[in-house]
């Protein structure tokens, strides 16, 4: 009998990593990892199998149905805010003909294995837009259908797959003489920005917060492209694994929505600058204000409202700003820088 495996696109990125490490580790899950690029060599052992490829190419998807019983599927890959500015209709082909790509997969999978197949979705603050930072403030905490007027093709592109993940877990082929049932099991969360220990981000625009981090530990000089007194919300990448585990584990019928904010803490850029210099006195951050990104960022809410999450499955974050950078941030890239692991 084939053995259950769980899929993990854009599996070499930021949440790939953590969520490769804990489900192998603690879950004992076995994994199907998918990147366009290589997957670091201290990700390779957790892997039941590591595909080197692209999500675009629907023949590597069809054989993967051949070969495994996908019981999940974590659609990670997708280029971020800043990188899909200078390129948006790249950006829009992998993080939207990708995610249908995908969705037709599990859909295929679920007819296959005659029960839905769960797909875990991460989407981002990203799918909001304000007007101005003086509607920014007065909002302060945003519920999950205010202002969804993104203004990067990054965000545009996760409220539109929020959607179709809407329609192919509800509606897929509504009209056709035998539509097709029990599809997949859409679970979609909003992350805020992510400040992960053992990578850095590439191509996003809340990467000021891990950049000014991780600049530090190493001794170089950092310009930070926001402004001191801008407010998003972050998250720890424990946090968020663990936000994208629980939401996995949830049983369907406490879900009475299919994409939930997850907050944990509001910074403004100069709080993490303080949090910075507390760890590494001898940081250079000044500030160089990219005019666009800072519009990006203030289009982008102060806090979340994450009620629906905490009351529909338990969420609550474990770490706060104090202990992410007590506990988790601080600790474990001194370790990497002095000892480099992958
Ligand atoms: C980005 O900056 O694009 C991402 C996000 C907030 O989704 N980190």
């Amino acid at each position: 009998m084939r053995r259950e495996v769980i899929l993990i696109t854009g599996a070499n990125g930021e949440i790939g990593h953590g969520l490769i490490t804990k489900l192998s580790t603690e879950n004992h899950a076995r994994i199907v990892a998918i990147d366009v690029k290589p997957l670091d060599e201290c990700l390779m052992q957790h892997c039941e199998k590591f595909i080197q490829g692209d999500i675009l190419d629907n023949m590597l998807l069809g054989r993967l149905i051949a070969e495994y019983d996908i019981c999940s599927i974590f659609h990670l890959a997708s280029i971020l805010s800043t990188k899909a500015e200078y390129q948006p209709e790249t950006a829009h082909k992998i993080n939207v003909e990708g995610t249908i790509n995908l969705l037709r997969l599990g859909v295929e999978i679920s007819q296959l294995q005659g029960k839905p197949v769960k797909f875990i979705y991460p989407s981002s603050i990203a799918v909001y837009g304000l007007p101005d930072i003086q509607t920014k403030h007065k909002e302060g905490k945003l519920k999950e259908y205010q202002w969804c007027e993104p203004i990067t093709m990054y965000g545009c592109n996760k409220i539109y797959c929020e959607h179709l993940g809407r329609y192919y877990a509800r509606h897929y082929r509504q009209i056709s003489k035998d539509p097709i049932r029990n599809t997949i099991d859409f679970r979609c969360l909003r992350f805020p920005g992510l400040i992960s220990a053992d990578t850095v981000p590439t191509g996003g625009t809340s990467d000021y917060g891990p950049e000014m981090l991780h600049y530090a530990a190493q001794g170089l000089a950092y310009d930070c492209f926001v402004r001191e007194d801008t407010r998003i919300p972050f998250m720890a990448m424990p946090d968020a694994i663990k936000a994208l585990l629980m939401l996995e584990a949830a049983p369907n019928a406490n879900l009475s929505q299919l994409s939930y904010n997850v907050g944990s803490f509001s910074p403004s850029a100069a709080e993490i600058h303080r949090c910075v210099m507390e760890a590494f006195p001898q940081a250079q951050i000044s500030y160089a204000v990219h005019p666009q990104r800072q519009t990006i960022v203030d289009s982008w809410p102060e806090d979340v409202d994450d009620s629906p999450a905490r009351e529909d499955w338990g969420w609550q974050p474990d770490y706060d700003m104090d202990r992410s950078f007590k506990e988790y941030l601080i600790p474990a890239i001194r370790t990497r820088y002095a000892s480099n692991p992958c």
